[in-house]
């Protein structure tokens, strides 16, 4: 059971929107903060405030004595076997940039292809596109369910690298990391996933997932913005060179010759956002101490009823119908634009996103402009489901 006491963790959601209660239901594009999350972050500015890694005094020594005690936290929250293997970014298209850069500079040559699926956030198409590759899409079903005998013969002898997300944005598919993973490795590929909607709902273990790559955003998983997660085995990581050249990142410096530092240091060029990484840590005690198995079971009841209340309304067609999950309800409304009704839904407090949500591919696809999105969190609850369904019924006649 989530703890009673969740929602006064965040304030927030005590905002009114044109004079109605906010119902915030847009948690795949960013979740709010709980008040530690904040505070971690107020503190560390108030009390702490100094550059990392390079300092002789006390500040200096006990904020990158916090920083790396994230790095900790990261790796067992994920179940990395080193915490050298974790590489704090910007976000989920920063971690996916550095390896499409750097492997791709060391692996990816002109003719070469990277498999995809063809529920790629835009973020994890057009790095590989930058990087030069050939993208070979896995297609999917009409439910939103991968076709893995289609992407087993995606494979040929210039395939470099694949890379999936866990969970769709747009339409919630947990796709089967497992299975994906053991096919590339059959053909000896490496694998990239996109774990930017996964980490806030389901408990991630890198080393069952047996990825090479998995990269995630704290924004989207009750952190600040402007900190996100690679995960890269040492192996892998080891192998490839650096991303962005700087301070932090080297071992020697001359004008004829540079050498670089160990991992994780030599992917973290420059000052990191240390306040974000520490507030990064509050959030993922935030989401131990509610229990994920609990958050993940939770948000299944939501995405149920939701589901079962909004496919009641007359006209409603629904797209991600995959059996395996997350909490996502990506909807269209007879013909309505979804932007008219996203802007409707929220002139009664009800937050939600519309478009294409940076998967224009899945709306080809499906052959619509776009779509609504609701999308739930460990503080949404059945009676802001019900006030949601109430907006969408209220609206009606205006769609009409
Ligand atoms: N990958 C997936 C699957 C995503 O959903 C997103 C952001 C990203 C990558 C990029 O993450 P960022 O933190 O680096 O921006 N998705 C969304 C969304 O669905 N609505 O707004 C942002």
């Amino acid at each position: 059971m989530i703890p009673k006491n969740i929602r006064a963790q965040f304030p927030i959601l005590d905002t009114q929107v044109h004079g109605h209660q906010l119902v915030y239901l847009d948690n795949a594009a960013t979740t709010q903060k709980p008040l530690s999350v904040v505070n971690a972050l107020s503190d560390y500015y108030l009390t702490l405030n100094s550059n990392i890694h390079r300092g002789a005094h006390h500040l200096a020594a006990e904020a990158t004595e916090r920083y790396e005690a994230v790095r900790r936290q990261v790796q067992a929250f994920v179940n990395a076997r080193h915490s050298h293997e974790i590489v704090f970014t910007r976000g989920t298209t920063e971690s996916i940039n550095l390896v499409a850069a750097s492997f791709g500079r060391k692996h990816i040559h002109p003719g070469d292809e990277v498999i995809v699926s063809g529920m790629e956030h835009h973020s994890d198409i057009v790095p590989w596109q930058l990087a030069g590759a050939i993208l070979r899409p896995i297609p999917f079903s009409d439910e939103g369910v991968l076709d893995l005998e289609a992407y087993k013969r995606l494979f040929s002898d210039r395939t470099r690298i694949v890379a999936v997300n866990h969970v769709s944005n747009t339409l919630g598919t947990v796709n089967p990391i497992r299975e994906i993973v053991e096919i590339a490795h059959a053909h000896s590929v490496p694998v990239l996933v996109d774990g930017a909607q996964a980490v806030s709902h389901l408990a991630v273990d890198v080393q069952a997932l047996d990825c090479d790559f998995y990269c995630f955003s704290g924004h989207k998983m009750y952190a600040p913005m402007g900190v996100g997660v690679l995960y890269g085995r040492e192996d892998v990581l080891g192998d490839i060179p650096p991303y962005q050249g700087g301070g932090e990142m080297i071992s020697t410096v001359s004008f004829e010759h540079t050498t670089y530092n160990e991992l994780p240091f030599r992917f973290e060029a420059g000052t990191p956002s240390v306040g974000d990484v520490l507030g990064l840590g509050a959030a993922i005690d935030f989401m131990l101490d509610a229990g994920i198995d609990a958050i993940a079971a939770h948000e299944a009841d939501l995405l149920a009823y939701a589901t079962e209340r909004i496919s009641a309304v007359p006209g409603i067609r629904l797209f991600g119908t995959a059996p395996h999950k997350a909490a996502v309800l990506s909807f269209l409304v007879g013909d309505a634009h979804p932007y008219d009704v996203g802007t409707l839904l929220d002139q009664l407090g009800v937050a939600v996103r519309t478009g294409h949500h940076c998967t224009q591919p899945i709306m080809d696809r499906y052959g619509i402009p776009g779509t609504v999105r609701a999308s739930f969190a460990v503080y949404n609850t059945r009676s802001e489901v019900d006030a949601f369904v109430a907006a969408l019924e209220r609206i009606m006649p205006m769609l009409q």
